[in-house]
């Protein structure tokens, strides 16, 4: 007779912090006993064929003075991107609302910039109260913001604020030189001390180890509140970035570091974001049953391309999946 197995060892821990050793086991599980473990505490937390949709506009595109060695709009690489001003209004709006049509809840609205001045909010908060009045959730990531700046977005109305932590603060130092994992974990705060959602995840692919993955994940989950949204990113190789070269990630590894995220963060929205054009069906779909429940939903990213919204409806129906209505999030 065969005996079936129907729970693994390594159990979400309720309101405990993360150790190191015990973030990094997720990690050594047979891949079916980290996916029934993720798959069940998704299941427990959320409707499993639900996903949420979230668009990307670059409102302010290209040279950035940061070196972040995986981004295309930083002044340091000649990556050929677009260089703009903060977008006028009516684009602002004619993006959202299409945005919405389409079925996506939330907007995000992304500037390269390493910290905001004051006037740059001037442009900025206007529209965040126009994407707000048609109805949907608003996000921005604009890099670092003071105290005065988070509430200044806060009294907009601002719902989520993304910053990633990108990767482990021991690997760090590798991929970004002009900021510390410090002013990173500062804007969170200030960003959860003015009561806005916060937004934060990371990248796969850097060049990182698997204990760096496992790091980021356990500095995600042992904030004083777990981020509400967590996007996950396959590096895009863009041509002229330092790592335009950088090692492919096989499909497992990405979706292994999918499920422990949702092991670690069982409330939180797990996004599949970056790098779905070079994924295959069969990897989305496998992320999805790992414990990812929200997308990047609209045709590009912010410099780099995103699969069709055709194509994804495409996927979502073959998989059985539906959008997560509105203002449900
Ligand atoms: N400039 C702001 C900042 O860095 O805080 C906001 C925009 S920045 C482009 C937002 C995030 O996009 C980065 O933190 C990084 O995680 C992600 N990102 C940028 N380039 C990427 C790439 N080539 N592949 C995957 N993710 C990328
Ligand atoms: C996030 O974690 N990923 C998005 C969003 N937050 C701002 C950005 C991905 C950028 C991919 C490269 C590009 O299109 O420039
Ligand atoms: Fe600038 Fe953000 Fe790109 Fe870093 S990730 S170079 S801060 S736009």
């Amino acid at each position: 007779m065969v005996s079936v197995q129907n729970s693994v060892t390594v159990d979400s821990l309720n309101g405990e912090l993360w150790s190191k050793q015990r973030a990094e086991k997720l990690f050594t599980l047979p891949f079916n006993d980290l996916l029934f473990k993720a798959h069940t505490i998704h299941r427990e937390n959320f409707d499993p064929n639900e996903v949420q949709l979230s668009t990307l506009l670059n409102i302010k595109s290209g040279k950035c003075p940061e070196d972040c060695s995986y981004c295309p709009q930083s002044a340091r690489f000649d990556t050929g991107v677009e260089v703009t001003p903060v977008l006028d209004m009516e684009t602002v709006l004619e993006s959202a609302k299409a945005a919405k049509a389409a079925g996506a809840t939330r907007f995000c609205m992304g500037a390269a910039w390493r910290s905001p001045k004051d006037k740059d909010l001037d442009a900025v908060v206007p529209l965040i109260e126009a994407v707000r009045d048609l109805g949907m959730e608003t996000c921005v990531t604009l890099g670092m913001l003071n105290d005065m700046q988070a509430r200044r977005l806060s009294n907009a109305g601002l719902d989520y604020y993304n910053h990633n932590l990108d990767t482990s603060p021991e690997f760090y130092g590798e991929v970004i030189t002009t900021r510390t994992y410090q002013d990173r974990l500062n804007t969170l705060e200030n960003v959860r001390n003015a009561h806005i959602k916060v937004c934060s995840g990371g990248i796969v692919g850097l060049g990182e180890s698997v204990a760096d993955r496992s790091e980021l994940l356990r500095q995600l989950a042992n904030m004083p509140a777990q981020p509400q949204s967590v996007p996950i990113n396959l590096l895009v190789r863009v041509e002229g970035t330092p790592l335009a070269g950088a090692n492919e990630v096989h499909p497992i590894d990405f979706v292994k570091t999918i499920a422990a995220a949702r092991i670690m963060m069982p409330k939180s929205y797990v996004r599949l974001s970056a790098g779905r054009t070079s994924m295959s069906d069969e990897a989305q779909a496998l992320s999805f049953f790992a414990g990812a429940n929200s997308i990047f939903y609209g045709d590009a990213l912010l410099t780099t391309d995103n699969p069709l919204v055709v194509a994804d409806n495409e996927l979502f129906r073959s998989l059985g999946l539906n959008a997560s209505p509105s203002n449900e999030n």
